[in-house]
């Protein structure tokens, strides 16, 4: 049950569709308070797409959205050792003024007291209107935004905020410079802003995913999510698969105005650990219990339709053209959607399987990841062998997840997220994650810190 549900904010209902363009070339990241388990795409009522992502140990689910207004580039920043920039020590790059130095400073040659720093940039905005800047420092402050000065507060002080506001134009790129220093003790610096089409945040750059604040609190912790119209209203609906005991799907209604309603919850097994969405129904394997069920929509509601149990322990489950690939400790079986057998591949050993086209033939292929290597099956008259990388283990013996994604398979491991095409060539990202698919790209979520960022 849902104990709170809260309106996405308004204004992002109008964002427009550009920031698709955007997303794949965007590097900033976002940092999300509390452990993830899981995010999805989903598409707001007006067709704006964002992230669902599940909050596991707050019981919550949040919505973020791209940028489509901010900073345009980096943030020049410039370092000074004394408290009227005397002598400079250090340039970085930073993305954002979002700085908790505690009794710290910025590092690198820079004194934690006494030290200075200018930080410069250009920002732009979508929406022509009144936009208000915040900054929030410890010790002073002085910010200047198209050359007009909105805050100065050049003097020794625990963290407060002060804010001026000023009228931007759409279209329009404009300069800002935020100039602060530290005398001793405690030390924090962040600037935020706030005008049409952005609630109060940091000042992030354009194309960045950014929180938008809770979504739903949810009573049981939420584990999987996926999304699915299941009123048949054009709108995308969330289902959330949560951990408690018995486990279950609870359905939340996007409705016009940018708020859920609750639409009801079916139980999903007593260990449900995976659920695949896809072609109007909804799959959940449970673990334990070696089974997978199966729900669609009837009458608006989520209603379990199928359920077979199996002889082997089951690592996965992906969709499959009618049908679902499920992978047990010995073998791959393919079930057709009434989860009849229609044939098996032996998989001693796997750990890790994806369904995708990677041969661009409109048919979707296996690849089975083990410790001896990657595997594909291409769909042909049945599932042709063949071998992917011979003499490669592109992570493969640690994955936890595996994806296909533009004919390339992508291998989530503790090492960090491999990334194979068909030719063998092997790109590795160090920082590892799970893998977010969306139609404008991938997202790494990476569950323990909570952070997401756009895959490169
Ligand atoms: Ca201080
Ligand atoms: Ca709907
Ligand atoms: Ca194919």
């Amino acid at each position: 049950m849902i104990r709170r549900i809260t309106s996405l904010l308004p204004s992002f209902l109008a964002v427009a569709a550009i920031f698709l363009a955007l997303l794949p070339s965007a590097k900033a990241q976002t940092t999300l308070r509390g452990s993830t388990t899981d995010a999805v795409l989903w598409t707001a009522p007006d067709g704006v797409r964002g992230l669902v992502v599940a909050l596991f140990e707050e019981a919550r689910i949040d919505f973020l959205f791209p940028q489509t207004q901010g900073l345009t580039g980096p943030i020049r920043g410039e370092y000074f050792e004394g408290v009227n920039f005397d002598t400079h020590k250090l340039d970085r790059r930073e993305i954002r003024i979002d700085f908790a130095y505690g009794g710290g400073g910025p590092g690198e040659g820079v004194p934690n007291d006494n030290f200075s720093a200018r930080w410069s940039g250009q920002i732009r905005v979508e929406r022509t209107g009144e936009y208000t800047f915040y900054t929030q420092t410890d010790d002073g402050v002085r910010l200047t935004v198209d050359g007009k000065m909105l805050v100065d507060r050049w003097q020794d002080m625990g963290t407060t905020e002060f804010s001026g506001k000023i009228n931007l134009q759409s279209g329009r790129t404009y300069d800002f410079k935020m100039e602060y220093y530290e005398r001793g003790g405690g030390a924090e610096a962040r600037l935020l802003w706030s005008g049409p089409g952005t609630p109060k945040q940091v000042l992030r750059p354009i194309g960045a995913v950014a929180q938008t604040g809770p979504a739903a609190d949810l009573e049981d912790k939420p584990l999987r999510l996926g999304v699915m119209d299941v009123n048949a209203d054009r709108r995308a609906d969330v289902l959330v698969l949560s951990s408690g005991f018995p486990g279950k799907i609870t359905t939340l209604l996007a409705k016009q105005d940018g708020f859920f309603e609750e639409g009801g919850s079916v139980s999903a097994g007593n260990d449900p650990g995976i659920l695949v969405v896809s072609e109007g129904r909804a799959a959940v394997l449970a673990r334990q219990s070696r089974q997978i069920i199966v729900f669609k929509p009837v009458q608006g509601k989520l209603t379990q339709v199928n359920a077979r149990k199996l002889d082997q322990k089951l690592r996965g489950l992906e969709n499959l053209e009618n049908g679902f690939a499920v992978l047990g400790e010995k073998s791959v079986l393919i079930l057709g959607e009434d989860l009849a057998d229609r044939s098996t591949i032996s998989a001693e050993g796997a750990i890790a399987l994806a369904t995708g086209d990677l041969d661009g033939d409109g048919r979707a292929d296996i690849a089975v990841l083990s410790s001896s290597g990657a595997t594909a099956y291409y769909a042909k008259d049945n599932y042709q062998k063949s071998e992917l990388f011979p003499g490669t283990k592109p992570g493969s013996d640690q994955a936890t997840q595996a994806l296909i994604y533009q004919r390339k398979i992508y291998s989530s491991t503790p090492a960090g997220i491999f990334q194979m095409d068909r030719e063998g060539a092997l790109n590795r990202s160090d920082a590892p994650g799970r893998i977010v698919r969306g139609e404008s790209g991938l997202f790494v979520l990476e569950t323990g810190r909570g952070q997401i960022r756009p895959m490169p």
